[in-house]
């Protein structure tokens, strides 16, 4: 298949799942055409089945907004016709979606009928996408989309209750490369991080309000009061400065890195003995599978699609949102018994198995021949 993708390009959740998503596709053949503002983040190779289109936004005086959804729709209409793709794939419903709906509606009058996926990741329904200001568009370009797919049962619950849509969507959840996610003998590093041989807990996440991560900071302090231990704190973005106020007025600072972003996940992931995920809102929680798949429990909240992912008392635990003292004291109750550790993250990797890569991309695959098939 010829398969147009669209995504952000930047480091977030759908923009990883749809890149890495794409890649697999190349990998087994198909022909992969990304269309974005600029070079996703992981596609940083030369593969014959790749190909990348980048959407010129032009500027001008008249424009405090630029009108990134017409340049995006009209960047679709060209590469759909000169490349001849069979289907267009847009991850995010905002605005992608309705940018190839119009792009379709143009098509249409060239004579191509062209099938558009979209794939709703969370935020573009539970947070952006509910706001009035663009529920109306997101109903719509959910509707008009040819097949819908949702990263957890969750999410197509929280879209079907919320938004009147019609159409049926399709339960398709985020997967892990194996291959690039496992346990790496990193024991220097372990060693510099925690000379004193604590435990190493770990959070990785955008630092936007809905993760919750001086949440994060308040149950570290509870563990280190009964568990010799560390933190680190990897990413960055609008909640890092109350993170790390917060760090030094509980006194817990000189006990916690916060690393900023990185590339190697795996390799932090792969000193850490727990991740923690207090999130207020999470459609699935592909950090947590990425910690799992690299053998770290997961200490979570029970919302959103965590609990498709997390199972309680075997990979992890889940708490109700914002429940620190209960959060902390799963994070005890898992960290202070080597054996117990040794349990949970062995079984936090099995659970991540159910995951891997090969297991999930065919479902796409068959689904994107369902819906050429159905138009
Ligand atoms: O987590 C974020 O804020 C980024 C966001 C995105 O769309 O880039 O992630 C969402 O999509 C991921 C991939 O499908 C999911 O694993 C995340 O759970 C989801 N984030 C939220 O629902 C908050």
């Amino acid at each position: 298949m010829k398969i147009g993708i669209v995504c952000y390009p930047t480091f977030g959740g759908s923009g990883v799942v749809a890149t890495e998503l794409g890649k697999a596709l190349a990998a087994s053949g198909h022909q992969v055409h990304f269309i974005t503002y600029s070079q996703p983040a992981r596609l940083d190779f030369f593969s014959e089945n790749l190909y990348y289109h980048e959407v010129t936004i032009s500027k001008y005086p008249l424009f405090d907004f630029p009108p990134y959804e017409l340049a995006l729709a009209s960047k679709l209409v060209d590469v759909v016709r000169f490349e001849k793709l069979d289907l267009l794939h847009v991850h995010y419903a905002i605005p992608h979606a309705s940018a190839a709906f119009m792009a379709k509606q143009i098509l249409a009058t060239y004579g191509i009928h062209i099938p558009v996926v979209t794939t709703l990741h969370g935020t573009d329904i539970t947070l952006v996408g509910k706001d009035a200001s663009y529920s109306p568009v997101v109903t719509f370009s959910i509707n008009q989309s040819d097949g819908v797919t949702a990263v957890s049962h969750n999410l197509k619950e929280e879209t079907l209750s919320y938004f009147d849509v019609t159409r049926e969507i399709r339960v398709i959840p985020n997967f892990i490369d194996l291959d690039r996610f496992s346990l790496k003998p990193r024991q220097h590093f372990k060693q510099a991080i925690a000379p004193g041989d604590e435990r190493i807990l770990v959070h990785t996440s955008n630092f936007r309000k809905v993760k919750r991560t001086t949440d994060v900071i308040r149950i570290f302090k509870k563990v280190q009061e009964k568990v010799p231990s560390k933190l680190l704190m990897v990413g960055d973005g609008p909640e890092r400065t109350a993170a790390e106020q917060l760090s030094r007025e509980l006194g817990v600072a000189n006990d916690i890195r916060f690393l900023g972003k990185q590339d190697a996940i795996e390799e932090i992931l792969s000193v850490s003995d727990l991740f923690i995920i207090p999130s207020g809102s999470e459609s699935f929680g592909l950090a947590a599978l990425e910690a799992m798949a690299c053998k770290v429990p997961v200490i979570s909240s029970n919302t959103g699609g965590l609990p498709e992912l997390n199972v309680n008392g075997v990979t992890g635990f889940l708490s109700d949102v914002g429940d620190v003292d209960s959060m902390a004291n799963n994070a005890i109750h898992i960290l202070e018994d080597n054996t117990r550790l040794e349990q949970f993250k062995e079984a936090a990797l099995e659970r991540a198995k159910d995951f891997k890569l090969a297991n999930i991309m065919p479902l796409y695959e068959q689904y994107y021949q369902e819906v050429i098939d159905s138009v």
